[in-house]
């Protein structure tokens, strides 16, 4: 599988937990790399377009409440087969039912609290990061790349 590119947030009460860093070392320590990064306070009209595709969902604007009620942090990783295996790294939606050892899993208890996002195609990834990043992201390699990829 090619090298691919995924949207993660980190939602308000990551950010007030105290998560951040917890977060970031995991996607890092795996091997995956830092891409794009900002804390960013979002507009419900933002929040909204994100999540369009639950519009229609009970729960849509106890989520867009949610997600604008303090800062998010952004961040665009990369590597191979970084979509699917950034969902397992962050776990099932519901935070009971994530596996121990996820983040949700870890660090969560109730689905409309569950501290992260991940995207969760390749092309919903694409359409996520030039939503939250219109301005570009940053071209870089690791110097370790040869010793994480064969
Ligand atoms: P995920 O974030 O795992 O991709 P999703 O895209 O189905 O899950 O939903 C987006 C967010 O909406 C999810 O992280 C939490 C919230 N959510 C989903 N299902 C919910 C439900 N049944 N009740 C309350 N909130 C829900
Ligand atoms: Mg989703």
């Amino acid at each position: 599988m090619a090298t691919e590119q995924t949207f993660i947030m980190i939602k308000p009460d990551g950010v007030q937990r105290g998560l951040i860093g917890e977060v970031i070392g995991r996607f890092e320590k795996k091997g995956f790399y830092l891409k794009a990064m900002k804390l960013v306070n979002v507009e419900k009209s933002f929040a909204e377009k994100h999540y369009a595709d639950l519009s229609s969902k009970p729960f849509f604007g106890g989520l867009v409440e949610y997600i604008v009620s303090g800062p998010v942090v952004a961040m665009v990783w990369e590597g191979k087969q970084v979509v699917a295996t950034g969902r397992k790294i962050v776990g099932a939606t519901n935070p009971l039912a994530a596996e121990p050892g996820t983040i949700r899993g870890d660090f969560a208890v109730d689905i409309g609290r569950n501290v992260i996002h991940g995207s969760d195609s390749v092309e919903n990834a694409r359409k996520e990061i030039a939503l939250w990043f219109p301005e570009g992201i940053a071209e870089w390699r690791s110097s370790q790349h040869p010793w994480i990829y064969e």
